[in-house]
């Protein structure tokens, strides 16, 4: 049988593939949470790159406040694991060494609170997904009537959220040292670390005032822009892992050769050179969070809804079907980049152009039912912010309400031959229960719902007429059909 990828086995491999120090003496900087395939493929590998030009103490902790499956894959392999990189022009592997540790907070609540307090720790980052902040999409306030965020709210020295855990975290900070602290949200949330702070400052009102006078002048939340696309890891990753490296390597995660990741400069203190590996450090985030949102994510979300609900299993497969990448170039010229205004270095062109090319890569199979999860959290800062923008500038909201109506369709839990579909959502039940029945009926009671759409869009005759137009001819006609007319009109 293979051996597996740990720290002994770790040194055979070529110096070409693995960073030259020892991971055994890498002392830890960063706490990260939510330690999934994304962050093992995007910040842990511009920290690797950073310690490669500018070794320090930068070693990160994951965290995990759920699944304790992730841990202990990486734990049963010193907490090494391999990136691949795979497009067209060919793959490649790199082996992590950065990450040192992943701890499963559900089983001893205390730790992470802890290590946020240690001063040796200098930067928190955070990929937790979107609904991962307790936050209500609509208000982007926090959401004090969800389930861990009022349990937190009750027991804050046994925390189990993630706004709660931070909070935990800093207060402990404040009382042991008062060290300064820097806390990067790296989820596709619009401002995150604004928001994020804003999060963190009402959950700390609730509980300590002084805690949040010294979080609100000690700890910094820069914005950020993060991107890779890095679908679910498969078994076939696994085993073209381990025919490269001569190992076996259970944590590996694939993505594609493109990286972006635009930081806002405003830190509390030191940080690792992640611009070794490219990262760009800029005053302000958010044209590059608008773009990537409004562009990157709300295609991939179009492609994935009516992908899926055209029959097809992943993306490349859904821009390859007629019709597909026109309504995706079309959407991004006519609705979502108009409502951008990007830096004049930015050639909004030449990105929707590689966009089309990333979402065809057949090299890295990326799921629609994976992209198409969690809509209701996604769709806010993906579609509604465009339409939002669009409505008051008297522009086209046409192609930006087929995508929303598709997810309608989508929640409604059953696809076009009538198979039924897993919808996974936080609002799941709520969102098939509604969208059943005629278009009209599907679109009143799921535009009413506020959490999603606020106050405003469902008072907005203009959108819900294009609703109910792209909804009846999904549901008349199917999506493949759909699109075609929608291309053509
Ligand atoms: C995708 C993103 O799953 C999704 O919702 O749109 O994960 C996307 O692949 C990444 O944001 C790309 O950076």
């Amino acid at each position: 049988m293979t051996q597996s990828l740990s720290l002994s086995t770790f040194a055979r491999l070529p110096l070409a593939i693995r960073p030259h120090y020892d991971p055994a003496a890498l002392r830890a900087g960063i706490v990260h949470i939510g330690t999934g395939a994304f962050h093992r493929a995007h910040q842990a590998v511009y920290t690797e790159e950073a310690l490669a030009a500018d070794y320090g103490d930068w070693g990160i902790i994951g965290a995990s406040l759920r699944q304790p499956g992730v841990g202990d894959t990486l734990r049963a392999q010193d907490s090494l694991y391999s990136v691949l990189t795979r497009s067209a022009a060919g793959s490649g592997v790199r082996v992590i060494a950065c990450l040192r540790d992943v701890i499963h907070t559900p089983s001893d609540p205390q730790r992470l609170p802890a290590l946020i307090a240690s001063p040796q720790i200098r930067l928190v980052s955070l990929t937790v997904t979107e609904k991962g902040y307790g936050l209500d999409p609509a208000t982007r306030s926090l959401d004090f009537t969800h389930p861990d965020i009022a349990q937190d709210l009750r027991a804050p020295h046994l925390p189990a959220s993630t706004v709660g855990t931070l909070f935990a975290g800093l207060h402990a900070r404040r009382l042991a040292h008062g060290q300064p602290l820097t806390v990067l949200c790296c989820d596709n949330l619009q401002h995150n670390g604004r928001l994020l702070r804003q999060l963190v400052l009402a959950f700390a009102e609730q509980v300590d005032g002084a805690t949040a006078r010294w979080i609100e002048s000690r700890v910094a939340f820069p914005d950020t822009m993060v991107d890779r696309i890095v679908p679910a890891t498969t078994p076939a990753t696994l085993d073209e892992v381990e025919e490269r490296l001569g190992l076996r390597d259970a944590a590996a995660v694939w993505g594609e050769p493109f990286m972006q990741w635009v930081i806002e400069d405003a830190f509390a203190g030191e940080r690792p050179r992640w611009e070794a590996g490219g990262a760009q450090f800029v005053s302000d985030v958010k044209p590059y969070e608008d773009m990537k949102l409004r562009l990157l994510n709300s295609s991939n979300s179009l492609l994935a809804y009516l992908g899926y609900l055209g029959g097809c299993d992943y993306v490349y497969q859904a821009i390859a079907l007629p019709g597909y990448a026109q309504l995706v170039r079309r959407f991004m010229q006519e609705e979502a980049a108009p409502t951008l205004s990007m830096p004049a270095e930015q050639d909004l062109g030449a990105y929707q152009a590689q966009l089309i090319e990333r979402f065809g890569n057949t090299a890295l199979p990326h799921r629609c039912h994976q992209i198409a999860m969690d809509g209701s959290q996604k769709l806010p800062q993906r579609f509604l912010a465009v339409v939002r923008d669009n409505l008051a500038a008297g522009r086209p909201v046409r192609l930006s309400a087929l995508a929303v109506a598709a997810w309608m369709r989508y929640v409604g839990g059953a696809d076009e031959n009538g198979r039924p579909i897993a919808v996974q959502d936080p609002l799941a039940q709520q969102l098939q229960a509604a969208a059943q029945g005629s278009a009209a009926d599907i679109v009143d009671r799921v535009l009413g719902m506020r959490s999603i759409f606020g106050e405003d869009l469902p008072r907005s005759e203009r959108f819900r007429g294009e609703l109910v137009a792209a909804l009846q001819r999904l549901q008349q006609v199917g999506s493949r059909a759909a699109v075609m007319e929608y291309v053509t009109a």
